[in-house]
């Protein structure tokens, strides 16, 4: 039996899986769980790293009380485009700044300036958005560039943790792919873009495939946690691309889901596709464990519901999930719909408010009670990923009949259900924790345990309980879903 850590950071809570695989069969524990969330003081967002690596060493610690001290290996993956600055004696400068921050706007209209959305999405194959890491420097050279000009290393969120527990620098493939500063050709930085905005080059730690062993753990860390030393891992850090490689896609007719704050839908291709068509839809290619493209669409997922559940417990309102599914199910369906990705739900002050005002906006009836509101959401996020589905059935000029979907959501049957309702397509929901199955699959093909992503891939299957959910009332969803595109028709006008 082989057992590796994996480490899954999100932007709701942080997890450490144990990953256990006998030659046949995976099995996965959770061993910890501790909550990180964006930090929000004066007008910025931050991540608070070092509550990270307390959370990290903790989980570690509950291991080897459990017995669990064999292990081979650990991996951290996490949400994309953020990053930690390291000074040359190779201490955190800063708290890194959340991709939610403010201030990231501004760095995109400054870049805008200076090369065209279509110009830095055939060099990159990235969409344009403000949280990008690209934009998120420019923004730190306007307000802050005392960290800039202290900075030797920049490392991606899941190399700065990996870093903190082994020393090295390396940045791998797939979470540096969301930086927006890849070359989609090279796969390495573009120097043609930070040359542009005078980011020095050397700044980047360099990039490192996924599946390659960084280095192991440092002495200190040995000692404090009384363990033998653990490989370090490169694994696929990117969440999302994570997610991707444990779901058992077995043919090019599936589009993949990941659904957790974010809904990220897409498919697996060799040749990134940066057409103009693909732009102007909101289509990105990030990067794939085995160094490949996917072709994605970063929406919206259960940010709403999470904002939602904020107020609602500000305001002293239960919060429960079972009772949350009740409400759901007693509420009737197609009161309202918003249009998900709107950019008045990425960071409101109140998100209740705001989905009730974009109804009344788009004179609809407005949500009132906690059902509608979780109603409105559920069934709009669902519409949305029909929209989606079909746009990339437009640019690959294929059907798409199946959707494989992990993250946290497939563990809500009621949305499950919803989405191949309104989709009109089976839906294949699991592995759950799929972030943490991709992440160990990494550690286990670096430590050549397993060979490639394709027999990982039929182990996953063998080893998760892994269900289908079937489309029911066609006609009823087909009917909302028109008249879902009427009222976002003014956003359909505009793509
Ligand atoms: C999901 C995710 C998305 C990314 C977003 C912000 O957790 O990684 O793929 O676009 O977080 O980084």
């Amino acid at each position: 039996m082989k057992k590796v850590w994996a480490f899954d950071i999100g932007a709701s809570n942080g997890r450490l899986m144990l990953a256990s695989f006998d030659g046949e069969q995976m099995h996965l524990d959770e061993l910890y769980r501790f909550s990180n969330k964006p930090v929000h003081l004066t007008d910025h967002y931050y991540w608070d790293v070092l509550h990270i690596f307390n959370g990290m060493k903790k989980g570690m610690e509950v291991s080897l009380q459990k017995g669990h001290n064999k292990v081979e290996s650990m991996g951290v993956d996490t949400w994309g485009v953020d990053f930690g600055l390291l000074s040359k004696t190779g201490e955190l400068l800063a708290n890194p700044y959340c991709y939610r921050d403010p201030q990231n706007n501004d760095g995109m209209e400054k870049a805008l300036k200076h090369i065209s959305k279509e110009e830095l999405f055939v060099t990159t194959g990235i969409e344009t958005a403000p949280i990008n890491s690209l934009f998120q420097l420019l923004a730190i050279q306007e307000r802050n560039p005392e960290l800039l000009a202290n900075a030797d290393t920049l490392l991606l969120t899941p190399n700065l943790l990996g870093y903190l527990f082994s020393g090295v620098k390396n940045n791998e493939y797939t979470i540096s792919s969301t930086t927006q500063l890849i070359d989609l050709k090279t796969k390495n930085w573009s120097n043609e873009i930070l040359s542009m905005f005078n980011i020095p080059a050397d700044l980047f730690a360099p990039v490192v495939p996924s599946s390659s062993i960084a280095g192991e753990t440092l002495p200190e860390i040995n000692k404090e946690l009384g363990m033998s030393p653990v490989k370090v891992v490169n694994v696929a850090g990117h969440d999302t691309a994570s997610a991707l490689a444990a779901l058992p896609i077995g043919d090019g007719f599936s589009v993949f889901m990941s659904c957790g704050t974010w809904g990220l839908i897409g498919v697996e291709v060799d040749q990134p596709v940066a057409t103009v068509q693909a732009m102007h839809a909101g289509f990105t290619n990030e990067g794939t464990l085995e160094g490949n493209y996917r072709l994605l669409k970063n929406s919206m997922g259960m940010w709403l519901l999470q904002e939602c559940r904020t107020i609602w417990e500000r305001e002293q309102i239960s919060t429960d999930y079972e009772e949350e599914n009740q409400l759901f199910q007693q509420t009737e369906a197609f009161g309202a719909f918003i249009d998900p990705d709107d950019n008045r739900f990425f960071n409101p002050d109140n998100m209740v408010e705001a989905i009730k005002v974009y109804c009344r906006e788009t004179n609809q009836q407005i949500p009132q009670t906690r059902g509608e509101i979780i109603r409105c959401i559920l069934e709009s996020l669902a519409m949305n990923y029909r929209l989606v589905i079909e746009q990339l059935e437009q640019l690959l000029d294929r059907k798409l009949k199946r959707i494989h979907m992990g993250g946290g959501a497939i563990q809500n049957h009621h949305f499950c259900q919803l989405i191949a309702n309104v989709t009109g397509r089976e839906l294949v929901a699991g592995p759950a924790e799929a972030s943490s199955v991709g992440n160990a699959i990494s550690q286990f093909i670096s430590l050549d345990i397993i060979d490639s992503l394709r027999e990982a891939r039929q182990i996953v299957k063998n080893s998760f309980s892994i269900p289908s959910y079937y489309p029911e009332e066609n006609d009823r969803w087909d009917e909302a879903y028109q008249q879902y595109k009427t009222i976002i028709s003014y956003k359909l006008e505009e793509e």
